[in-house]
């Protein structure tokens, strides 16, 4: 045997349930996969929505360059708190320094899938945890595909022929307290875009809800308390526990999601322990409707 050949596959998977959420095991990401390995990667995220590593040490140039093997980087459009030789890369922590925040507090608490009010939401996002409180902070995942599928055909037929119009100055003073609201040019650089209700994932062919109650402002057509009660319904439905995987962090952790077929929020945690990740983003591309 030629020193060429491909070394034996060593990556085995762990699903946490049948459908949403998956641990890899057997692979250091410190140098990126090979592409036997990284195909497998990729399947499982597709088949699984989230997929985690354990015991993992990267530092911020090693993250990206894994990162890098699901598509370009997005330079995130708040460019606090990156790393100034590597921008693609931020850090969320409630650590200060000398008084500042060394990275983005509170982010996320409420439902959503990252940047789904631009017209190119996240394709996949990236989080290591450097630092974690021993308990509390989980980040939670519903399953955007199961979500549509549990829904009685009629409701269905009926949803995936609607636009959602997915708005980030929508409710952010009251997502985001802490943080001063967002200038005329910063609402300026996010209007609000409009979205399937239902999109199709490309890889994959499966249709998953797009909706989220605190960033979707109305679904294009309906009056104002209809389309207030269905999207509050639907994430209610998306997000029961049967059809959510909450991940408890541990450091070394690498958690990736695929935006397209979940979605995720942060959990409270107490505030005297150090809590750091990187974080990286992966651009997307235009949401897609069903055809029939
Ligand atoms: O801090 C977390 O648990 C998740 C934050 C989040 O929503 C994100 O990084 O996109
Ligand atoms: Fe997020």
């Amino acid at each position: 045997m030629s020193s060429q050949t491909a070394p034996a596959p060593t990556l085995s998977v762990r699903p946490m349930s049948e459908r949403l959420g998956a641990e890899i095991r057997g692979i250091d990401l410190s140098a990126p996969p090979d592409a036997q390995a990284f195909a497998a990667i990729l399947q499982t995220l597709h088949r699984y929505g989230v997929i985690f590593f354990r015991g993992q040490k990267l530092s911020p140039d090693q993250l990206a360059a894994f990162s890098r093997c699901f598509g370009e980087l997005d330079i995130h459009h708040m460019t606090e708190h990156v790393f100034p030789h590597l921008p693609q890369v931020r850090v969320l922590s409630n650590v200060k320094k000398d008084g500042v925040s060394i990275g983005i507090t509170k982010g996320g608490m409420h439902w959503h899938s990252d940047l789904s009010y631009k017209p190119q939401p996240a394709l996949v996002t990236l989080l290591y945890a450097v630092e974690c409180p021993p308990t509390g902070a989980d980040t939670q995942f519903a399953d955007m595909y199961a979500a549509f599928a549990d829904l009685p055909e009629a409701e269905r037929k009926k949803l995936q022929a609607l636009h959602a119009v997915h708005d980030r100055n929508y409710r952010y003073s009251a997502l985001y307290p802490g943080r001063p609201p967002l200038t005329p040019e910063q609402v300026a650089k996010v209007p609000p875009v409009e979205h399937p209700l239902v999109r199709v994932h490309p890889a994959t062919g499966r249709p998953a809800l797009f909706v989220a109650k605190d960033v979707v402002s109305h679904i294009t057509g309906m009056t104002e308390g209809e389309s207030r009660a269905l999207i509050d319904k639907l994430e209610a439905f998306a997000t029961r526990p049967d059809r959510v995987y909450s991940h408890k962090w541990q450091p070394g952790d690498l958690v990736v999601w695929d935006n397209r077929c979940t979605l995720h929020r942060a959990t409270p945690y107490d505030p005297q322990y150090r809590r750091t990740l990187y974080r990286t983003q992966v651009r997307g591309e235009t949401p897609v409707a069903m055809t029939s």
